[in-house]
């Protein structure tokens, strides 16, 4: 890599501690996290790459706890992460989408005072075609009392209350893009040094979107302001210009292209999946909380969604996320809904 003359080459790594520089009453302990994230990132990109090469493709015969088929590189992503993040002292406690309770941190390692949240693998069933997949994690300050173990309490906090969140994106180029609050940052990785490199500083979305993703094989399911509400981004209503449907299937895939281009992603709650497909606490509040960073908006149909206070690790929920008016435009035509 020959930079040229007219940008400047920034890691990850110098980027987090020029913000962490910032704040005067930062510990470093957050850093180290996200330090320990884009490691992990890099290691199941590596193996996200080879996918096609070696013979890991395929169930690994094992379901998750949603009774959903897990591929091996979920599997394996999981481990990744859970090996990367377990000694560093800065988290007391982990869960992830593909494990049932909380993830102890081993008893010889310290706890620190965060708690991590993941979806090691989102997307997987798509590997096998080759379309792009995504790790999304989430921060919470822990509620428990510093120094043992933590629980499920210090996970079941709203979305507001996140201090960091983020995904990496393995499509054309890997991707990490994660927000601590003050502003969204993207980082593509360079394979050959080996390092994220900042891409797309402070992401902003636009306001009016020209993407929709939505998988409409439900409609049939929808309530009918739901209906009503994709007709409206459909322009047949003649209300609006049409939206341009583009639905990959692989929410990071999808949120990505759209926070970048403008869209909004939706998962409405049908008849045959009240609550929606999507977990509040490993999918959408890291989503939303990067989509607000980026000026956009997230609900779930009722209420912000970085409100909802979540009874269960794996609740699911209903999600609207993306550009703010049409985010708004959900809001409002979804009032008859509740
Ligand atoms: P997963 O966590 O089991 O991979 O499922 C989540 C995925 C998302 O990436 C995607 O947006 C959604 O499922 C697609 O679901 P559907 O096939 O119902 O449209
Ligand atoms: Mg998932």
């Amino acid at each position: 890599m020959i930079p040229n003359s007219e940008t400047s080459v920034v890691t990850i790594d110098r980027f987090i501690i020029e913000q962490e520089a910032m704040f005067p009453e930062a510990t470093g302990e957050l850093s180290g996290i996200l330090y320990d994230l884009a490691v992990a990132a890099k290691m199941i990109s590596s193996k996200v790459r080879r996918a096609g090469l070696i013979d890991i493709l395929g169930a690994a015969g094992s379901d998750n706890v949603q009774g959903e088929h897990q591929q091996k590189l979920d599997v394996i992503a999981n481990v990744i992460i859970t090996k990367a993040m377990d000694h560093g002292g800065r988290l007391c406690a982990m869960a992830s989408e593909e494990e049932e309770g909380v993830i102890p941190i081993p008893p010889q390692f310290r706890c620190g005072k965060y708690v991590l949240l993941f979806d090691p693998l989102d997307g997987s069933s798509n590997i096998d075609v080759n379309v792009p997949v995504g790790t999304i994690f989430s921060v919470l300050r822990r509620v428990t009392p510093d120094g043992g173990p933590g629980t499920v309490q210090d996970m079941l906090q709203a979305g507001a209350q996140q201090v960091a969140a983020g995904y990496v994106i393995y499509g054309s180029s890997t991707m990490l893009v994660y927000t601590t609050g003050h502003g969204a940052h993207g980082f593509t990785l360079d394979p050959s040094i080996g390092e994220f490199l900042l891409s797309h500083q402070d992401i902003r979305t636009p306001n009016i979107g020209k993407y929709l993703s939505v998988n409409d094989s439900y409609e049939r399911y929808w309530s009918e302001p739901v209906r009503a509400l994709m007709r409206r981004y459909r322009g047949l209503d003649m209300q609006r210009e049409p939206m341009n449907v583009r639905y990959v299937g692989s929410l990071v895939a999808d949120f990505h292209r759209n926070l970048l281009g403008g869209g909004i992603f939706v998962y409405p709650a049908n008849k045959q999946a009240p609550s929606g497909k999507l977990r509040l606490l490993y999918e959408c509040n890291p989503l939303a909380f990067i989509c607000e960073q980026a000026g956009g908006a997230a609900t779930d149909g009722r209420q912000r969604l970085l409100e909802i206070v979540p009874g269960e690790l794996h609740q699911r929920s209903p999600l609207y996320i993306g550009s703010r008016n049409d985010v708004e435009i959900a809001t409002r035509m979804l009032e008859a809904d509740r």
